[in-house]
């Protein structure tokens, strides 16, 4: 049985976020709340890490945080300083003083300095982020309008299609808008190499938690990677604008471990050779019947051929 159960020790998201959470308390009195692997209401930070990537961007992210309160804190104090330093009262008599050479140095190289030293890590990042040297296994991913194909290459060319539940069909606890029929599933501690391209117009394929969010192009294929680290549900959705029924198309993956991960290939692979995916049928998904005519006539020609088909 796959567990969706989440996982994460409260611990270790409590420390990757301390510096941001200490900064934001700082100002404005909040602490960081809600955390899950879906997005929660009023929620004001990251979902929580599941990947080592988001927790280098929320490291990152919360190193940025600091910088920032300093330098707003710097500007706030000086900007104090000279209101009531300078005021009228005190300084009737205006200093005639047009250029000071020490200083204009100095507030040029500062930021420059400051700047230099926040690309550095970033450029790092963005590097460690962009793909795996070391990948365990490979899936592609399709965008269509709208819901998502998923396909394993590495196993045989296994694939199906990922729809959302429709409000009516919710079951008790299932998340609304969130839910789809066949999740994405893979194992943890295992790194994922993702191929991302889409079969009409653009989309982009986001997950939070792990932190990736790659766009689905037609005719190209994108790369980037994960590796979830505990076993649960993580949750996201289409972030490019993709036409009417953008909103419907979410992505669920579940993590499970190894053997559960085999027992599941098993079972996929016979339920999706019984009933092999369609490629592309665009009114299946719910849709305004003017969007689906124009769907349509944009198809022909336009779907990816299928690993396994
Ligand atoms: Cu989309």
């Amino acid at each position: 049985m796959l567990r969706l159960t989440r996982s994460i020790p409260p611990g270790r998201v409590a420390r990757a976020s301390l510096a941001g959470a200490l900064a934001l308390a700082a100002v404005f009195g909040l602490m960081a709340l809600g955390w899950a692997a879906e997005p929660q209401p009023w929620q004001m930070n990251f979902q929580p890490p599941a990947t080592p990537v988001m927790e280098r961007l929320v490291n990152f992210h919360d190193w940025l945080l600091v910088i920032t309160f300093l330098i707003t804190i710097f500007v706030l104090g000086l900007l104090g300083y000279v209101m009531v330093r300078f005021h009228h009262t005190r300084h009737p008599l205006p200093t005639r003083t047009s250029h000071h050479p020490v200083i204009e140095i100095l507030w040029t190289v500062v930021p420059v300095l400051i700047l230099v030293l926040i690309a550095i890590p970033s450029f790092k990042l963005t590097y460690y982020m962009d793909r795996t040297p070391n990948a365990d296994m490979t899936i592609k991913v399709t965008a269509h309008q709208w819901y998502w194909s998923y396909e394993y290459p590495d196993q045989g060319g296994l694939g199906f299609d990922s729809n959302l539940i429709q409000d009516k069909d919710l079951k008790p606890g299932q998340k609304r808008l969130l839910e789809v029929d066949n999740p994405l599933v893979v194992p943890v501690d295992t790194n994922v190499r993702v191929q991302i391209t889409g079969s009409d117009v653009i989309h982009s394929w986001f997950v939070p938690s792990f932190g990736v969010q790659e766009y689905a192009i037609i005719g190209r294929l994108n790369e980037s990677w994960f590796r979830v680290e505990h076993e649960g549900a993580y949750y996201g959705e289409c972030n490019q604008i993709c036409g009417v029924n953008h909103a419907f198309m979410p992505i669920k993956v579940v993590a499970v471990s190894k053997p559960d991960f085999q027992k599941w290939l098993g079972d996929a692979k016979k339920k999706f050779a019984a009933a092999p995916p369609a490629e592309s049928t665009p009114a299946r998904n719910q849709m305004a019947p003017g969007a689906a005519v124009a769907a349509a006539a944009a198809q022909p020609g336009s779907g990816e051929p299928r690993a396994g088909n």
